[in-house]
């Protein structure tokens, strides 16, 4: 039968049949037609061209040095206030260090580690706590930082961009996820986060990131107040980047989980994101950005039933182990808090997909 079925689709598929790039008003027809299987269809066909049938995942683990933050964004339930909240905590660098030891053991090769910011955890904290978890696992790949947390850091030390992450790498740093993104239009973003650098300063992290030769992330929170246009938007601003520097190595587009916000007390938000239009949204991030490689359905938000039917639509990627996720348990997420790799390997193989484990930086390490 034929690829799409929604007429309202076929100046998209035309495109993507010649090898075109799409603009902003294919990007608002992929979010406004019914024919979810038709985008889908022409998703998984730009991904396999791409990547085959192959599905990388990594064996990975979540740090968050502290919840305690200055920045009270109104989408997130794990910041609390710096000095008055019952529950703040902070690890100790021991105590992460403590952490990083056994790792090695469990085969775990990456670290993906942001938090709260509060100046006594900042630049000087990381410049001692990266040495010493690369001195007790010197193999780990430290992914860290999301540019809002560079962005701050940067400011609290009267330092350049530049110069906060040259040190940082000097220490350890090996790649930046792509937290912080959220949306970029300014008005969407002055209600979900007034205390987060706007959309151009996160992008220029980033460039400058990627011109000191680190690779990063990047992300896109969705399902709250925003309208489709504004996904488009932001997805193009990401694509205009990456043409720029080719720095970026994923996409993660990130469901939007409301318990516990105040962003979801103040609009009337329940419920978070329906699968299908989970699934519209990795299928859109695979067409719309055809200069990324990977796009990535993140389990711990998408769930891990949803996050393997996205392997159907244009998705590469499903994360990894995670292990002790808390930004979104903290908002209601009812997904385990880590998965085994036995338990990605089924959900990729009964996806008719090859599981390949990867390491930070997308080299395979294992083809399974
Ligand atoms: O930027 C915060 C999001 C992000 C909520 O680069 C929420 O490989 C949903 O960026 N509901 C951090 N989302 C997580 C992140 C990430 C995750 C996995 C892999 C990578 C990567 C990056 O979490 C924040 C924000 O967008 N977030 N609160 C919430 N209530």
């Amino acid at each position: 039968g034929p690829l799409v079925r929604d007429p309202d689709l076929l100046p998209v598929l035309r495109k993507v049949e010649a090898g075109e790039r799409l603009g902003f008003d294919d990007g608002l027809r992929l979010f406004r037609s019914p024919d979810l299987l038709g985008i889908g269809r022409m998703a998984a066909a730009a991904n396999e061209r791409k990547n085959g049938d192959r599905v990388c995942f990594i064996l990975n683990k979540h740090i968050n040095p502290t919840n305690r933050c200055v920045a009270f964004c109104d989408l997130c339930a794990f910041g609390v206030h710096p000095s008055k909240a019952p529950n703040a905590y902070t690890l100790r660098i021991d105590e992460i260090v403590g952490q990083v030891e056994r790792l090695r053991e469990m085969g775990v090769t990456e670290v993906h580690m942001v938090g709260g910011m509060v100046k006594d955890v900042a630049l000087d904290f990381f410049l001692e706590l990266l040495p010493r978890m690369k001195a007790a696992y010197p193999e780990l790949h430290i992914k860290a930082f999301t540019a809002i947390e560079i962005d701050i850091y940067a400011r609290w030390a009267k330092l350049s961009h530049d110069e906060v992450l040259r040190r940082l790498v000097e220490a350890g740093l090996g790649s930046m996820p792509g937290g912080g993104a959220e949306i970029f239009d300014p008005e969407i973003r002055a209600i979900l986060c007034d205390h987060k650098c706007d959309a151009a300063t996160w992008l220029s992290v980033h460039r400058t990131a990627h011109g000191l030769g680190l690779r990063s992330n990047a992300t896109m929170l969705y399902g709250h107040i925003e309208e489709p246009r504004h996904r488009v938007d932001h997805m193009l601003r990401l694509r205009e980047l990456q043409d720029e520097t080719g720095g970026f190595m994923t996409f993660i587009p990130l469901a939007f989980h409301p318990e516990n916000t105040r962003l979801a007390a103040r609009y009337g938000l329940r419920g978070g994101t329906t699968g299908f239009d989970d699934l519209r949204t990795v299928a859109a991030g695979r067409l719309l950005l055809d200069n990324f490689d990977h796009i990535k359905a993140y389990w711990i938000m998408m769930s891990p039933a949803v996050a393997q039917l996205a392997l159907a639509f244009g998705v590469d990627d499903i994360d990894g182990t995670v292990q002790e996720e808390k930004i979104v348990h903290e908002a209601g997420a009812s997904s385990p808090q880590l998965l085994s790799q036995e338990e990605i390997v089924r959900l990729v193989r009964r996806a008719g997909k090859t599981p390949v484990r990867r390491d930070t930086l997308y080299n395979v390490l294992a083809v399974l």
